[in-house]
């Protein structure tokens, strides 16, 4: 068992029945000319935590546990693709649409790989959602069932959108899900804020919140024995 200092109180874990979660680390939300660019928003702001989702990764890795990669991405005819998401926010390309980056938030293209630093490795799950959450129309609940996975660390963008919406699919789910702090970003800095601060209030709610270095601070220290 693991426990590491976390808000609003300590989370504990046991690694094989963990899984590193990380949330629509692609292209199409972090570099220019994808699906976070066409909404308008400054998508510079997201790389910043791209070097601590690197140093969690790694010593999740490194630890032997489990890792989820998502992608937000429709399947080319948009057949899971509701015209409710599809016009929404009057962008200047829409989901489909040709862009710099091949297809906006399309499975395959360009724009829905995830960034090369944090490429998935043979082995790893990598789940295409249609959706803001990442159980929505997707095998992730079976899957996280016949694995024996009690407990969700999440990372990945952006916080209020689809972090959070999968942190509380987690949560009605039965998941103790927990969301580090500096591997999550929004195109909103206030709403960052808010959501770290509304998934933990109420005694955690929705779940717990902390920093890179204390969950690598907890994988590094002397582990308890399993009781
Ligand atoms: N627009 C925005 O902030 N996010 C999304 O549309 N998807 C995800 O958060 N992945």
């Amino acid at each position: 068992m693991m426990q590491l200092a976390a808000r609003p109180f300590a989370y504990s874990f046991e690694l094989k029945s963990t899984a590193l979660v990380i949330i629509d680390m692609q292209r199409d939300f972090i570099e220019p000319g994808g699906f976070g660019a066409s909404l308008g928003n400054d998508v510079s702001l997201l790389s910043a935590i791209v070097p601590a989702c690197q140093r969690v990764l790694a010593a999740w890795r490194a630890a032997g546990g489990r890792v989820v990669h998502t992608r937000e991405a429709h399947l080319p005819d948009l057949s899971d693709c509701p015209p409710a998401k599809r016009d929404r926010g009057n962008p200047a390309l829409r989901i489909g649409d040709a862009g710099p980056m091949g297809r906006i938030l399309v499975a395959g293209e360009p724009g829905s790989e995830i960034i090369a630093q944090l490429q998935p490795k043979p082995g790893e799950t990598v789940i295409d959602k249609p959706g803001k959450g990442a159980f929505h129309a997707t095998p992730l609940q079976e899957l996280l069932q016949r694995s024996g996975i009690t407990h969700l660390v999440f990372m990945g963008v952006t916080t209020e959108v689809c972090v959070q919406t999968s942190m509380r699919e987690a949560n009605d789910r039965g998941y103790d899900a927990l969301l580090l702090e500096d591997c999550t970003e929004s195109y909103f800095p206030q709403f960052k804020a808010s959501t770290l601060e509304m998934l933990r209030a109420q005694g955690g709610i929705i779940g717990w919140t902390a920093t890179s270095a204390e969950l690598l601070s907890a994988m590094s220290g002397p582990q308890r024995p399993q009781r």
